[in-house]
């Protein structure tokens, strides 16, 4: 374990961690309830942390209200050059970040660099934002007028991350609102403390050498009464939250409540149609990286295929026989594909999966054993599972965070493959794996996919940060990350100037004292 020691060195990682950081400093540790933190790699103790109190909890929020009101007024470009230096720093420390990342929350290594670079792409798309945080210019229906909105700096951002991607959501998110000119205050999961805490490790050499007022990027770690403090919190104009659909309703009845800002980011049940016209050696590929990447707990994995019933019987062999050869094993082990999942309740969570939908009719035909030896000490491997299902099995309707695919089989037009693939109370990504122009189209087109994300010839997964993330319905309706999602870390104002000498009202009225 040397290795990881020498991570957790590197990263500033003790074996008693404090539970939160303003950027500058970091908060005592004693005198708090503590929380192990052990590795789904090998159940190993990582090391210890505490747990913030609902004081720690009004620290950190003022801190952070204070360090608004300074931080706003630098130019955003200067706020653009910090998020650079933070993108370096990230860059630095890729490697060990990944690896730690890799270490506590499961996803083998490769895509924990993947997360991190992710990371760093935010950084860099920030900082080009940071000369774009364009509105429009209006022509105004009054003489000698002139009319424009602007997008002003919001305030605090509060944001709720899992622990399935515990780095990079808060990326897209902080390094957003940092060049928004917002303050952002991080809850990340407490199953994935460390990533977190290491993050804040990395930023701080960057805040301190640019003089950055202090709580402009804060972390605290703690359990949901934390995260219910923000919901309700009046103090937090933006609430972003990342997990499942039943974590988000509450998070956005509350915020809701105080008519608070909410960025949902929830639950997906991510289809991949294939139709008679696909390339079967790239849907494939696309559908195993979907299904058992990061052990099936991406919100974007696949969890269902709806495959057209002339290529159903070749597909179905072709992934069985690809499952088989799986290589499972310590996610920091160059040439495993699989990690575990991340605790013990997700097992029981797959396993309960597994026995409900065969007791509705379900067809296991591979997987679905949690592996015992020395290599799975940590007793959260398994073996990722398909089952012969159909869509409206009340498991097939339900996210459940591991590696279960459905096989669902369609006839006839795509149309039909469409319908099932939008029957479902989740609408984050979907696919369709086609050469045929007229079925890509539709897929894409208003009747097609209802989902945040329709993807053509690619998997469901492994989105760019480029482009507007998150879905609709029970998946919450947020955008992060890319394209506009800017605009709901600022508070938009539309602002009417007069530079004449008269007073002519909108609307043409008249209203002659
Ligand atoms: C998540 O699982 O919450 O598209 C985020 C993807 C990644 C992000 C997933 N870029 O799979």
């Amino acid at each position: 374990n040397t290795t990881i020691q020498n991570v957790l060195n590197e990263l500033g990682i003790k074996e008693h961690n404090a539970c939160y950081s303003t950027g500058l400093k970091w908060a005592n540790t004693g005198s708090r309830e503590t929380k192990k933190i052990y590795s789904p790699a090998d159940g190993k103790l990582i090391a210890t942390v505490d747990m913030a109190t609902k004081e720690d909890y009004d620290t950190v929020i003022k801190t952070a209200q204070e360090g608004f009101k300074k931080w706003r007024t630098l130019p955003a470009p200067q706020r653009g050059e910090i998020v650079r230096q933070i993108g370096e720093a990230l860059r630095k420390h890729k490697d060990n970040l990944g690896r730690l990342v890799s270490y506590e929350m499961g996803k083998i290594h490769q895509e924990g660099l993947g997360e991190v670079q992710e990371m760093i792409d935010i950084c860099d798309f920030a900082v080009g934002l940071s000369r774009q945080l364009h509105g429009f210019t209006m022509h105004s229906e009054r003489p000698k007028h002139r009319m424009y909105d602007q997008y002003h700096p919001l305030g605090v951002v509060g944001i709720i991350s899992a622990f399935n991607f515990p780095v990079a959501v808060w990326a897209w998110n902080s390094m957003l609102a940092a060049t928004c000119g917002d303050a952002s205050v991080w809850k990340p999961s407490e199953k994935t403390p460390f990533t977190a805490l290491a993050c804040q490790n990395i930023i701080t050499d960057v805040l301190k050498a640019n003089d950055v007022p202090e709580g402009i990027f804060s972390v605290i770690v703690g359990d949901a009464t934390i995260g219910k403090a923000m919901a309700e919190d009046e103090r937090v104009p933006l609430v972003s939250a990342t997990g499942s659909t039943r974590m988000g309703k509450s998070v956005g009845a509350a915020v809701g409540q105080r008519l608070g800002r909410s960025l949902l980011e929830l639950g997906g049940n991510n289809a991949i149609i294939v139709t008679p016209e696909a390339d079967l050696e790239m849907a494939i590929r696309a559908i195993i990286f979907g299904s058992v990447g990061t052990c099936g707990q991406r919100c974007t994995s696949t969890r269902r295929l709806i495959l057209h019933d002339s290529v159903y019987d070749t597909i179905k062999e072709r992934l069985v026989n690809a499952y088989a050869k799986l290589p499972i094993g310590n996610p920091l082990e160059q040439g495993t594909l699989v990690g575990p999942l991340i605790d013990k309740d997700a097992v029981k969570g797959f396993e309960n999966a597994l026995t409900a939908v065969q007791a509705e009719g379900g067809n296991l035909i591979c997987g679905g054993k949690v592996l015992e030896g020395e290599k799975y000490a940590s007793g959260t491997y398994v073996t990722p599972a398909i089952v012969e299902a159909k869509n409206e099995y009340k498991m097939v309707q339900e996210e459940t965070f591991a590696p279960i695919l459905y096989l669902l089989k369609y006839s006839g037009e795509v149309e039909n493959a469409i319908a099932m693939q939008n029957d479902v109370r989740q609408g984050l990504s979907s696919s369709i794996f086609t050469k045929n122009m007229l079925e890509a189209e539709g897929f894409l087109a208003h009747w097609g996919s209802d989902c945040g994300i329709a993807n053509v010839n690619i998997g469901t997964s492994g989105a760019e940060i480029g482009g507007a993330f998150g879905g609709e319905k029970d998946t919450g309706g947020g955008r992060e990350s890319g394209s506009d999602a800017w605009k709901v870390y600022m508070r938009r104002q539309t602002n009417t100037i007069n530079y004449g000498t008269e007073l002519p009202l909108a609307q043409g009225i008249k209203f002659d004292i």
